[in-house]
């Protein structure tokens, strides 16, 4: 195990610029790299075609719940479309994909949900970390691509540049419900910090944020306008995969999440770098874990 990787991104390492020298990149993905390494994002073009788009949308049409305001599958979201829909699962585990997260992470990637969306979620801004961590830290990617292009006016996705540097959020899981006041105090402060950007997509072009970029989405000024868009979550192998919320993770206790690979359907074992582990106590859905006796 590399050991300055076993416990940051490497995209994320303050020797970035000096370990991107020795993997003499092309070009085209020094750029990228470089991009996500400062902006904690990057932009795709091209990733799908209309008519890929237009299948996707149409797989997933009649998985929407019009009576349902809100939930895993509502009005305007469907949470893990990719059991009924191969076209969602397809993209999930593009292989192009696949191949840039590994670049970026210098591990192995693998998707563990989808979620579509018809209409723009509104949602404020946040860090994915909020809802799936991992040790070492950093390791999760989110990838949205637009199914249709996207304007200020049908609630696109929204994101704070430079904002993947703010550290996560551990309240040692005392009370759940102070862990998103703790959110909302960041987020009065992300507006005066750092810029706001609507991202306008063009139909097929993806945007890959780091596991910490704060994002959410605008508000949607033109009623009825449709934001079709596809988001999935990817870990990356060898790490503990868990919830923050109602985790004392610096304790060592951790709300386990259990993971697949959706694209595979493999479990993926919670592993500490090239460590195998095991329960060494567990006490009302918190773990504590140890590593695996030989
Ligand atoms: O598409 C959006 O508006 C945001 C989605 C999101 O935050 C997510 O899937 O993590
Ligand atoms: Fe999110």
């Amino acid at each position: 195990m590399n050991p300055l990787t076993a416990t940051v991104p490497w995209t994320d390492s303050p020797f970035f610029e000096q370990m991107l020298l020795e993997k003499q990149l092309s070009p085209r993905d020094e750029a990228l790299v470089r991009a996500f390494h400062r902006d904690g994002y990057v932009v795709l073009d091209d990733v799908l075609t209309p008519e890929q788009c237009a299948t996707i949308r149409d797989e997933v049409e009649p998985l929407y719940r019009p009576d349902e305001p809100e939930g895993p599958r509502s009005r305007y979201r469907v949470q893990d479309a990719y059991g009924e829909c191969p076209s969602v699962r397809a993209l999930a585990a593009d292989s192009r994909m696949l191949d840039f997260l590994r670049l970026l992470y210098e591990r192995e990637p693998f998707p563990f949900q989808t979620l579509n969306f018809k209409y723009g979620t509104q949602q404020p801004a946040h860090s994915d970390t909020q809802h799936f961590s991992s040790v070492p830290f950093g390791f999760m990617a989110g990838v949205w691509v637009a199914l249709e292009d996207t304007t200020h006016e049908n609630g696109p996705l929204l994101y704070y540049p430079g904002s993947h540097r703010i550290p996560d959020v551990d309240l040692l899981g005392i009370d759940p419900s102070r862990f998103i006041e703790c959110q909302q105090q960041y987020l009065k402060h992300l507006d005066t910090q750092f810029e706001r950007v609507e991202f306008t997509a063009k139909q097929g072009q993806a945007l890959i944020w780091a596991a910490r970029l704060w994002h959410g989405g605008a508000a949607i000024t033109k009623e009825g306008a449709t934001r079709h868009s596809q988001v999935t979550h990817y870990y990356f192998r060898d790490c503990i995969y868990f919830a923050p919320q109602n985790s004392a993770f610096s304790l060592g206790r951790f709300k386990l999440k259990d993971t697949f690979d959706i694209s595979t359907g493999e479990q993926i074992p919670h592993r500490y770098n090239e460590l195998d582990l095991e329960v060494a106590d567990a006490a009302e859905d918190v773990t504590a874990l140890r590593p695996a006796k030989a």
